[in-house]
């Protein structure tokens, strides 16, 4: 079997040949100096596009995250996050390792943050405390299922923190994904936030880099910051090039994923021996526990023998991410595999595309 079907995240996809066409046209400078023209294109229309007065193409989501940490806080200040985050869970410990932070998670069923859960976090000034100094959110969350969150949550939330004189961050890797699957202008989710970071490189299909974005103060830091990480990048505007494709013509696209992530889930939900929850999927990603005494490794193990590849979230948990890089053919015909793989007979419906 020579087929496979790339379902282990959307950072998987590759660059279009307009991509690849503007990577070879693009004008150089060297970044460091602030002197790649494409870059600042770049910067000046993610900040744009955001609704900010400057942004930062940083080699990273993880980068990304790190940098705007460390230009809102102080070593030794406190930083809320949702518990299944990704800055909490899977970015190494960098805002302890390297910001001196203090991580508090708070627990959620889905990882919508409710306000009472940030006013009751808020710090008091203290002695024996640290300093409350940033709520972090996710938007699409991604250990949650890919769900969204509503620009109207987000302006509570934001209103909660900024009363307490905490910052705002949005990790907006996917940001995207919850404008177009919400149908809002991504101003509106990004508007009460302090600083957002999305992806480039993710459904957007570029092959490199995210974006930074909040006011020109709050980027000088962060970009001080890039530069102390090692972020500097010098003819960058060979990636940045791609980049500017990505905002411009593949935003729209999401919307396939999103359907075709549906797709997923209605044909995979009630085959024995795996649990697929419906209503968790709002954008691209379908989760799916495996019943005992199965496990998501097995379970792995045995689709990647079918030719389908996915990622295990935890020892019963797996994630498929659909993508530019998966067709519906490709999501029908994955379908079929997991059904083989499980014992259950072929779909008629899909034989005809699988
Ligand atoms: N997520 C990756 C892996 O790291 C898990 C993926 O395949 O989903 N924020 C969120 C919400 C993310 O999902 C990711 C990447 C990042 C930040 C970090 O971005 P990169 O990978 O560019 O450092």
């Amino acid at each position: 079997m020579t087929r496979v079907v790339e379902l282990r995240s959307d950072t998987f996809t590759l660059p279009t040949d307009e991509m690849r066409q503007a990577m070879t046209a693009a004008q150089l400078g060297d970044d460091v100096w602030d002197e790649d023209p494409t870059v600042h294109s770049l910067q000046r229309r993610a900040a744009e596009i955001v609704g900010k007065d400057a942004s930062l193409f940083v080699p990273s989501g993880t980068m990304g995250n790190l940098c705007a940490l460390l230009a809102h806080t102080q070593p030794g200040d406190e930083v809320l996050v949702e518990a299944e985050s990704h800055i909490f869970v899977s970015e190494v410990a960098g805002a302890a390792v390297v910001g001196g932070l203090q991580l508090r998670p708070l627990s959620t069923t889905d990882g919508r943050i409710k306000p009472d859960q940030v006013r009751t976090a808020v710090r008091e000034p203290d002695i024996h405390e640290p300093r409350g100094a940033l709520l972090c959110l996710e938007n699409t969350h991604n250990r949650q299922g890919g769900i969204c969150i509503s620009a109207s949550a987000t302006r509570e939330l934001a209103g909660v923190a900024h009363a307490a004189g905490m910052k705002v961050h949005l990790d907006g890797a996917r940001i995207f994904n919850s404008a177009v699957a919400q149908k809002v202008d991504v101003k509106e989710l990004t508007g009460p936030v302090d600083s957002v970071m999305f992806c480039l490189s993710k459904g957007l299909s570029a092959p490199v880099g995210s974006m930074l974005a909040g006011s020109a103060a709050f980027v000088e830091q962060a970009r001080r910051r890039r530069k102390m990480l090692g972020g500097g990048m010098r003819q960058a505007g060979v990636l940045a090039a791609a980049g500017l494709v990505a905002l411009d013509r593949m935003v729209e696209r999401l919307a396939e994923d999103h359907a075709n992530a549906r797709r997923l889930g209605e044909g995979l939900q009630g085959i024995a021996g795996i649990e697929v929850d419906l209503s968790r999927i709002e954008s691209n990603m379908v989760f799916g526990d495996c019943q005992p005494p199965l496990t998501a490794r097995e379970f792995i193990e045995g689709c990647k023998r079918e030719g389908v590849l996915l990622d295990q979230a935890s020892p019963k948990r797996w994630r498929m991410v659909t993508h530019r890089g998966v067709s519906a053919a490709e999501v029908d015909y994955a379908i079929e595999a997991v059904r083989r793989l499980m014992g259950v007979k072929p779909r008629e419906d899909l034989r005809a595309t699988a």
